[in-house]
Formats: C-alpha cells, structure tokens, sequence
C-alpha cells in the first residue's frame, strides 16, 4: 500500500471542484482529435505510462557560483528529500524514480530503499560525483578525475564510480549516469589527445564493473567548469566513448549542455539512428547552462526533441530511453517547479504523438515543405491539458498540481519541523 504524503482527503476535495470542467474539457478535445483520427483515450494511455524520474537535488534550492539563496523547509538529508520526491510523484503520477547522487546522497542502501519503497518510489541511475571533492578524499579533483594526469587520482574517481554501481545493486537501479568536469582553463594546459586517453582508460575499468543489466550513460557538457576546453565537451566526443566502451555504453543529453542555437533535435536523431540515445536531461535555456524548468524558454524545442522521439519510438518499440529533470531552482518552490516541469515534459510527448505522421512523411517525400512544418505545427498547436489532467485524475493525481499543492500547506508544514539552513548539499550537473 503506498504512504501518501497529501492526504488523500485534500486532493480528492480540490479535485471535486474541478472534475466536471474537465470532463467537458476532456470530452471537446476528444471530438476534436476525433475528426483528425486520433483517440484521445490512447494518447491518454500514453501519457499515464509515462515517467520521468526526480533528481534528488532538485528538490532542494539552487544557486548560482554568486549566491544560493535557501527556501523555507528545505531537505534536510536523503530522507527528507525522498519524501518531497514522493509529494511531487503523487500529485503528478508521472516521477515514480528518483535518481540519487553519491556522495551527497550517501546512507544506507537498503534504509534508502526501505525509505522509497513506502511511497513506491523506485530509483533511476545512479550519478557519480568526480566534479568536486568529497570531505576526507586522499586525491584532489582540482585538475581533473577520471582523465587526471596522475594514475592514483584516476584509480580514485574509478573507485568511486564502482562503488556507486554497488550502492545502486542495492537499491535496485539499473544505470550509472557519469559526468566529468575535466578539462583546461589555458591553452596549453593540458595535452587533448593525452588527457582523453586516460578518460577512456578510466571509463573502460568503470565499465567492466558493470553488471550484465546495467548501463553505462555519459554526460556531454560544453563547457563550465573547465572553461577553455572540456573532455566530454559535445555529442561527437560522446559518441566516440560509447562507442569505445560498448554495447552498455550509451549518450546523455541533458538540454542545457550545447552551444546556443544548436539544433538538438537532430542530435537526438543521429544518435538513435546509430543505436547510442541512453538517456536526456530535461531542463530550459535562454543563454547557456541555465537549468531553467523545462519548457520555460522554449517549448517548442521541446516538442521537436520528443517528435524525434516518438518518430523512433514508431520504428523501435525497444526504444526506451531514460528521462530524467535535472534544473536548478534559485527563485520557486522546487516542488512546484518539478511538478510543472514533469507536467510540459509529458505535453510534449503527447503533444508529439498528435503528429500526424502519414500526412508528415507524404510532406516529406514530396518536397513540400510548408505541409510538412504545418503537421508539425498543427499538434504543436493542440491544448492536451485535458489529457494531462485526465491522466493525472484517473490514477488518482492531482487535476490541478499547483492548487492542489497549495491547499496541501505541505511546504509550511515541512517549515516547521525542518529547521532553515544556510548552506546545503544542492548542486546541479
Ligand atoms: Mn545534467
């Protein structure tokens, strides 16, 4: 039986004043999608069984390197960070994983598990963390980790990232997300050829400590902290290690880790065509690195990233990649912020299975352009709020996440008993 955080009395009250706006809601667009031979009730279905896991990290307060400002009733420890993690997956009924990070997120496994499996929560990959140094750590990350100069620092990022494989045994996750912050503030500091090779050493020893039903995912990102190059800086290079690795080995694409203007979409499809798409990282961009919400910016690119999807999806129905938000919340309720964003990440993917995919392909193969963004536009254009909604309501969510959330008073509950902090262990990769 799950433990629900909310008590059920309160979302089913917020809900009774909703229902029957939806339904005609729901029942309008139904006739709607209906003249364009969609079912609205499958693409519901759709919707319900999609996930997208909760980094635990999320849920505390962001920052920036100037200032990180703390909310009120901040996550204390794991714990109290499975339990905020729990409140978003019942309201939204679409994160049922939680991806955890080590060491931030360092207890015990089965306590951890014990602690997740009250709410049925289960956990996503597990990450490792080279990109800073941990209280006690013999071998400093300053200049690097898994591509680091010296062979003992090396041996200690590997470690790490195996010791991180053995924790997720334990808690029943099945991938080990790694990002690096390798690379080279000067020209000149380091040699690119050397310094890649000992990054692929290094990942080859992680990689043989994988267990047969686990993955491997690695992280592009741009730049930052490294800031004249970086090791794993883009998609190519990402590319290049899964397939050194091997067949457990696949890319992550986290949203925000491209130049501006980058056409992702089209980064998503090369690397599913080539069998190497693991996993994304959602969040939204205006300048770089923002790890603003998903959607918040551009929700339209968000669109195309899951037209591609979906398009794969159609010709693999092995295809299922990892979805993970991974943001950085300065100035809202992080639980707000991750309901919103599970919310825009679901209406993309329904929004791209309104695709008209016959009409799009005859576009296509004829040269005609304008049709063939029109199909696209076309779903783009479509309000499914009813769907989310309904999905949500069936399995017994919230219709409304974010007045439902605040009827709950959970944050000033949680205020109370936890007391403000001035610095915690949040980050963001
Ligand atoms: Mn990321």
């Amino acid at each position: 039986m799950t433990e629900h955080i909310i008590d059920a009395s309160v979302v089913e009250a917020e809900n009774a004043k909703r229902i029957a706006d939806l339904n005609v809601d729901y029942d309008t667009l139904g006739e709607r999608l209906d003249r364009r031979g969609v079912d609205i009730d499958a693409i519901k279905g759709k919707v319900a069984g999609f996930n997208v896991a909760v980094p635990s990290w999320g849920v505390g307060t962001g920052g920036t390197r100037f200032a990180r400002f703390p909310g009120l009733g901040e996550p204390r420890d794991i714990f109290d960070k499975i339990e905020d993690c729990a409140v978003i997956a019942q309201l939204t009924q679409a994160t049922n994983t939680v991806s955890l990070h080590i060491p931030w997120d360092k207890a015990d496994p089965n306590r951890l598990k014990q602690a997740a499996s009250r709410f049925s929560l289960g956990f996503d990959a597990m990450n490792s963390n080279t990109f800073s140094d941990a209280r006690g750590q013999l071998q400093s990350y300053k200049f690097g980790s898994l591509s680091h100069a010296d062979a003992g620092t090396r041996h200690q990022a590997i470690e790490h990232n195996i010791e991180c494989i053995e924790i997720g045994q334990t808690l029943g996750s099945k991938a080990l997300t790694v990002w690096i912050g390798d690379g080279s503030n000067f020209p000149g500091q380091v040699n690119f050829a050397d310094q890649f090779g000992h990054y692929l050493d290094s990942m080859k020893a992680v990689y043989a400590a994988l267990p047969a039903d686990w993955r491997i995912y690695t992280e592009h990102k741009m730049y930052e902290p490294a800031f004249y190059s970086t090791v794993v800086q883009d998609w190519g290079t990402n590319y290049l290690i899964a397939k050194e690795l091997g067949d457990k080995a696949f890319c992550l694409v986290d949203l925000g880790h491209h130049a501006p203007n980058v056409n992702i979409e089209m980064i998503v499809s090369r690397l599913a065509q080539f069998g190497k798409l693991g996993g994304f990282h959602f969040n939204d961009s205006k300048y770089g690195d923002d790890d603003l919400d998903a959607g918040a910016i551009d929700p339209y690119r968000l669109f195309l990233v899951f037209n591609e999807l979906v398009d794969i999806e159609g010709k693999d129905e092995n295809f299922h990649p990892a979805h993970m938000l991974d943001q950085s919340h300065n100035v809202t309720d992080p639980i707000e912020s991750l309901m919103l964003s599970a919310s825009d990440v679901q209406r993309a993917y329904a929004q791209a299975l309104l695709v008209d995919r016959k009409d799009l392909a005859a576009a296509q193969q004829g040269n005609d352009a304008l049709a063939a963004t029109q199909a696209l536009r076309q779903a783009y254009r479509t309000d499914v709020e009813p769907i989310l909604a309904m999905a949500r309501f069936d399995n017994g969510g919230a219709i409304d996440l974010l007045g439902t959330y605040r009827a709950s008073g959970y944050r000033a509950k949680v205020a109370a008993v936890r007391p403000a902090i001035e610095a915690g262990s949040s980050g963001i990769v």
